[in-house]
């Protein structure tokens, strides 16, 4: 691929030139989403899972103002500890470029970036979606997942969101939102919402030949595969509440919005857990990793059979 803005990793050309599977990984969770040290083995680790899993990994970021796909781990190092990262969604791509920052992709910035470079599958932690503390701050996730054909693999989403009105907007804009072996949609550190989900597939392979099925139709949105928390690392929702509901009245106090929200509540409430909400977060991350190098593999086994 050639773009003025673009760097792939000679490893990604490769790969993409070949066609095997890659899976592409964002990188606000290391700039914004995690604390240090916890971000950069986060980061080492989810690229593990996706090469024990038999794909390649694509960590997206930005860094001196280009779009990076595939970070050697000097890179990542970097990303980890510097201070002055962009979070970088679809409306920051051009401020980081001309500007020459360095900036951590979110879920719609990385799905941007790995659509355009020809990457399917993506494994995040969750996804962002209709804020709680006011119902204009709809997240960018969700217009990427309306219009980016891409296998998206998260553990759902946060109960800091507003999650009914987040999955009615899945709904409007036609995304799927698949259950990997389950018939719930997951709340990120919980199993559990009580909200369903439009499809439950319980293999990497039905999953693949959802996509196909899907994509076929001319249908241009994301399919989101929704991974539940394993069970051992899950906390029950009615843990998790009283905490989320006092990361959002301070939020609210302080005044606190826009980008910044998002970060604040996830650091707001790994403090107030004292720690098990982030053992939570880094267990499902892999999860996800795992599960979206599976499906990649699919994909790839049946590119022949399909025009994708
Ligand atoms: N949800 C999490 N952890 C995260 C994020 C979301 O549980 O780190 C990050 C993702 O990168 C997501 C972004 O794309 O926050 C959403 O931010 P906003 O709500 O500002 O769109
Ligand atoms: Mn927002």
């Amino acid at each position: 691929m050639k773009h003025p803005h673009f760097q792939l990793s000679t490893k990604i050309t490769r790969a993409l030139t070949v066609g095997v599977p890659i899976v592409a990984l964002e990188s606000t969770v290391i700039t914004h989403g995690l604390p240090q040290p916890q971000n950069l083995e986060l980061a080492r680790n989810m690229e593990k899972q996706v090469s024990d899993a038999g794909a390649i990994p694509a960590t997206v970021a930005l860094l001196d103002g280009k779009i990076r796909i595939g970070l050697s781990d000097e890179e990542l190092v970097r990303l980890s500890e510097s201070q002055a990262t962009l979070k970088v969604s679809h409306r920051d791509f051009a401020t980081a470029i001309v500007k020459k920052m360095d900036g951590g992709t979110t879920v719609a910035g990385t799905m941007l970036a790995a659509h355009m470079s020809g990457i399917k599958v993506f494994a995040t932690g969750g996804i962002g979606g209709v804020h709680k503390e006011s119902s204009f701050d709809i997240s960018t996730d969700l217009k990427a997942l309306a219009e980016t054909p891409m296998i998206v693999v998260c553990a759902g989403a946060k109960a800091i969101l507003d999650l009914p009105a987040t999955m009615e907007y899945l709904e409007t804009m036609g995304v799927p939102v698949v259950g990997y072996q389950t018939d719930e949609f997951p709340a990120f550190y919980s199993r559990e919402s009580g909200l369903k989900v439009s499809a439950r597939l319980d293999s990497a392979k039905e999953i693949a030949e959802f996509a196909k099925a899907h994509w076929s139709l001319g249908l241009r949105s994301a399919i989101l595969v929704t991974n539940p928390i394993p069970e051992t690392d899950a906390i029950p929702a009615s843990e998790m509440e009283p905490m989320i509901a006092k990361a959002s009245a301070e939020a609210m106090e302080k005044g606190i919005h826009g980008q910044a929200l998002t970060p604040f509540l996830l650091g707001r409430i790994s403090e107030l857990t004292k720690g098990k909400s982030l053992k939570s977060n880094l267990a499902l991350l892999l999860n996800n990793a795992r599960l979206a190098g599976e499906i990649a593999n699919e994909m790839y086994t049946r590119k022949k059979e399909w025009a994708i």
